[in-house]
């Protein structure tokens, strides 16, 4: 009889905590989101940045940099880079602004340049409405028509730098190659004493062609586009191996193992087959829209849509992912944040394409 008593008391308690639970459910309390377009007037924009200014940086894959004013959409441009070359997914990419700007009003690009066809990491500084004394920081960057990166982000001082595989499989596992890498710089281009390799900008190898770079707490976070299959979410560490050519996804195939222990690849947090074209990324912490916090927020080109993929409370797994803006917009090709916690988005579908802003 004790022991029955006790069974209904377990049973009585299990479906308390059941209640509770679904009290946490986090849907609950979810604020409504509406869009609003901001520009329609670009053409592949590839990066867009929240300012310091209240403005949108944003580049455009032709070589035209410009600030938008996002309350009513103004754009004022700032320059077209006469040498970048487009080439299929090649042309500018990749921005950020210095983490003390406008005090030091540096901006640093990422383009694609010159006959043979390569890819520099460029500083400008910001002077009067426009960009000046461009200072090269890394150049003879291999290129090609496909995979190029390239995604800028600056953290703790130090500058990080996604490269594709410049539709090479011989380079992301060659130390010596900058194509297929993360790579780290100083603020002035130089080499940081602490890479994993001295005199080497790498900071970890074998990518195929991340597009999204985010920091979140101390984890670095990327975005990877897969071949036929297997895009990934990748925790990015300091020299270690991701696998590319030889390993898709997860050291899951016969092939894979053997050069998975060999090289103590790391694997993805997640992979997706068919694939899904992730590309711009940003960590979302803010109380503004409650049912995005400790996400990241993932802007896919071939699925067109916006994803959210929770974390788990160290920040150390995705916990689920949803879908917002299903073929609503088109490719999605980058994403930023205001420091309220609007959400700007900007399309890749070639003309007329748009920044459009989530808020509640
Ligand atoms: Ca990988
Ligand atoms: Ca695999």
């Amino acid at each position: 009889m004790k022991t029955l008593l006790n069974c209904l008391l377990l049973v009585l308690l299990f479906a308390g905590c059941k209640k509770d639970n679904n009290n946490e459910n986090p849907d609950l309390g979810d604020v409504e989101l509406k869009t609003r377009v901001i520009t329609s007037s670009l053409a592949n924009p590839w990066e867009i940045i929240y300012g310091p200014d209240n403005f949108i940086w944003v580049t455009e894959k032709a070589g035209k940099i410009s600030r938008i004013n996002p309350a009513n959409g103004q754009v004022n441009s700032l320059i077209t880079i006469s040498e970048v070359r487009v080439s299929g997914e090649g042309g500018l990419l990749g921005m950020v602004l210095h983490p003390d700007f406008p005090n030091t009003p540096f901006l640093y690009v990422f383009y694609n340049y010159g006959t043979s066809y390569r890819g520099k990491i460029v500083r400008y500084s910001y002077n009067n409405g426009t960009l000046i004394n461009p200072q090269i920081l890394l150049d003879n960057i291999p290129a090609a028509s496909t995979h190029n990166g390239s995604r800028l982000l600056i953290n703790a001082n130090k500058l990080y730098v996604t490269t594709g595989d410049a539709a090479d499989t011989s380079t992301p596992q060659n130390v010596n190659s900058l194509a297929g890498k993360v790579l780290r710089l100083n603020l002035d281009g130089t080499i940081p004493s602490d890479n994993p390799i001295p005199n080497n900008a790498m900071w970890s190898l074998g990518h195929r062609n991340a597009q999204g770079l985010v920091f979140v707490g101390n984890k670095l976070f990327s975005s990877e586009h897969g071949p036929d299959s297997d895009d990934e979410i990748n925790i990015i560490e300091k020299g270690r191996n991701y696998g590319w050519p030889t390993v898709k996804g997860l050291c899951n195939e016969t092939n894979e193992t053997g050069f998975c222990s060999t090289n103590n690849v790391v694997e993805p947090l997640i992979a997706w087959t068919p694939t899904i074209a992730p590309s711009g990324m940003t960590f979302y912490n803010s109380d503004y829209i409650p049912q995005f916090k400790n996400s990241l927020l993932l802007s896919l080109l071939k699925d067109s849509k916006l994803m959210q993929l929770k974390l788990n409370a160290d920040q150390s797994k995705i916990e689920s992912t949803k879908n917002f803006y299903v073929n609503e917009f088109g490719r999605l090709r980058a994403i930023t944040q205001s420091p309220e916690g609007k959400i700007y988005i900007c399309t890749s579908n070639g003309s007329n394409d748009k920044i459009i802003e989530i808020s509640k």
